[in-house]
């Protein structure tokens, strides 16, 4: 049997929950949520391995939308840890009744769009359909699209393996085990402290080394949390008006600007308060003058040399790209963890890994025992978890053949083709703290869906000249900066074949918000209203 709702939205995570919220409790539509995991947290109900933590700090790293909730929720310190995001969603699930209307352990496998009567058919893998007017994807970026690489002899492996992405629940015994961890984006560098300190010996097979800055998550003191609670109101003020999404701005002064003398200061001073504020709060020109951007990975290099107790070591794990090619990265006690007589580094890019044996890895010379390997490699992000599931759009469209040379997205919102389907933070929408941005995408979206309703609208999708144009202007903003210089998962890189194209928006999060918000005040410029 068919049901039929107003909305169907996929997801129970950040972007899921508030988006159920308001369209059941805000627009009063019918709405059913399917989940693929047991219980709400999206990302932080799967990412559960060793050190997962959030890199924004927590007190932005939530929701802005009740004024209650902020005041009445209580993290334990600045940056929690898997099981207390989860928690938090958890506790936002039950405050506003929402698990009512998510159906949980259930995949949605297919979308279809029927022009006829403007409603999406949605079925899941338990075999029910359900038709709705809307479709709202809150599937996240990354979660469910692990990246495994494809080396030989893995199915050949007698240890255990896991991917960090999709850690058992239960956790890993890795007491008195030889562990090899692959991989040292943010999740290698989270979980490698904490893999050292449990297991016998921990093997790192490092190929791109990468910058990280010091979370100093021990660093806040008694009055942090009163003083964040008491100043909500500009915190969110200033956050929703910033570069990335967070209560800071650069500094206004250009890096070479200053005086040697200053900049190190600044530098140092960020680097003691530690977490990502030293990427987006120093000097304005980082991202993208060379010169300036330098200055900022030359003093980051140094500090390497000076955590990392042996040169060599220290030199193998030094990066030649510029800072903030990549995603910026915090960690705690990364680099000291290579000074441990239990850890070795192994850098594989003049000795590339050959193949999984059964009792370890092997590389071009040499090769490492091993009780359990551990895959850091990352995600098939964005198109990944939407080629997971077959969306047909008008005419039997597919997202599959529409993104061929890579996704895009009118603002990162709806791509033309897929009437009603709106995409929390879909592809060439800010990257920055994500909670802050799915909440103003959430927002746009319900006002957008009350528009249409008292409009006596039935449908809205982006033009495809207004979604070309964006693209090419997300495209346009990538090469202006370090980011557009280096391959990595921004860029489509990390998967085998997978279309090179950016995905994320790297302008002023601030500026795009209000962009979002002047488009629709002018009519849903750029969109298609039928
Ligand atoms: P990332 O940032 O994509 O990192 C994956 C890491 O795995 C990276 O160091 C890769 O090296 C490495 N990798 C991938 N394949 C291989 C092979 N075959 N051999 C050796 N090393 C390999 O994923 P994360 O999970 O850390 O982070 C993803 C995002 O999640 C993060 O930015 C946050 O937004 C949350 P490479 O750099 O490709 O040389």
């Amino acid at each position: 049997m068919t049901r039929d709702v107003d909305a169907v939205v996929i997801g129970a995570g950040f972007a899921g929950l508030y988006m159920l919220h308001k369209l059941r409790d805000d627009l009063g539509l019918t709405v059913r949520t399917f989940e693929a995991g047991s219980s709400v947290g999206g990302v932080w109900y799967w990412n559960r391995y060793p050190g997962a933590r959030c890199d924004s700090d927590a007190f932005v790293y939530c929701y802005s939308f009740d004024k209650d909730l902020l005041q009445e929720w209580n993290w334990s310190g600045r940056y929690p840890q898997a099981a207390e995001l989860s928690a938090y969603l958890e506790h936002v699930a039950d405050r506003y009744d929402l698990r009512r209307d998510i159906t949980f352990d259930t995949y949605v496998t297919a979308a279809e769009y029927d022009d006829a009567d403007a409603r999406w058919t949605v079925t899941t893998d338990s075999g029910e359909v359900v038709s709705s007017r809307y479709l709202i994807t809150g599937i996240g970026q990354l979660a469910i699209s692990r990246f495994v690489p494809d080396i030989p002899g893995l199915d050949s492996f007698q240890g255990e393996w896991h991917h960090t992405g999709a850690w058992p629940r239960e956790g890993v015994d890795l007491a008195g085990k030889r562990v090899g961890v692959i991989g040292t984006g943010s999740s290698g560098v989270q979980c490698i402290p904490v893999i050292a300190e449990q297991a016998e010996h921990l093997t790192v097979f490092l190929r791109t080394p990468q910058y990280s800055v010091p979370a100093r998550h021990e660093s806040i003191g008694e009055n942090y949390w009163p003083d964040i609670k008491a100043d909500y109101d500009d915190i969110w003020r200033r956050a929703k008006t910033s570069a990335g999404g967070f209560p800071w701005q650069h500094n206004g002064k250009r890096a070479l600007e200053v005086s040697e003398e200053e900049r190190l200061r600044v530098y140092e001073e960020l680097w003691a308060e530690g977490g990502l504020k030293f990427a987006l709060g120093s000097f304005r020109d980082l991202a993208y003058d060379s010169c300036a951007n330098k200055t900022a990975s030359d003093f980051m290099r140094d500090k390497i040399r000076e955590m990392v107790d042996d040169p060599e070591t220290a030199e193998k794990l030094i990066p030649d790209h510029p800072f903030m090619s990549r995603r910026p990265i915090v960690d705690t006690h990364y680099f000291e963890t290579y000074n441990r007589d239990d850890v070795t580094l192994v850098d594989v890019r003049p000795a590339p890994i050959v193949e999984i044996t059964p009792t370890g890895v092997r590389t071009a010379d040499a090769e490492y025992p091993l009780d359990v390997l551990v895959f850091a490699t990352g995600f098939d992000a964005v198109t990944g978890p939407f080629f997971n599931i077959d969306i047909r759009g008008r005419d039997g469209a597919t997202l599959t053949e529409n993104w061929d040379a890579g996704p895009t997205g009118y603002l990162g919102l709806q791509t033309a083709d897929f009437p009603n389907l709106f995409m929390i933070t879909g592809p060439g929408s800010t990257l920055g703290n994500l909670p802050t941005t799915i909440e103003s995408h959430v927002e746009w979206i319900a006002d957008c869906i009350d528009h249409l309703r008292c409009n006596g609208l039935r449908s809205i999708e982006a033009d495809p000249e207004a979604e070309k144009a964006w693209t090419e202007h997300v495209a346009d903003m990538a090469a202006g900066q370090m980011i557009g210089r280096v391959d990595s998962w921004l860029n489509g890189a990390n998967v085998p074949g997978k279309a090179r194209a950016y995905i994320f928006y790297f302008g002023h999060f601030g500026r795009y918000r209000q962009q979002c918000k002047d488009v629709a005040e002018r009519g849903y410029e750029g969109f298609i209203l039928r």
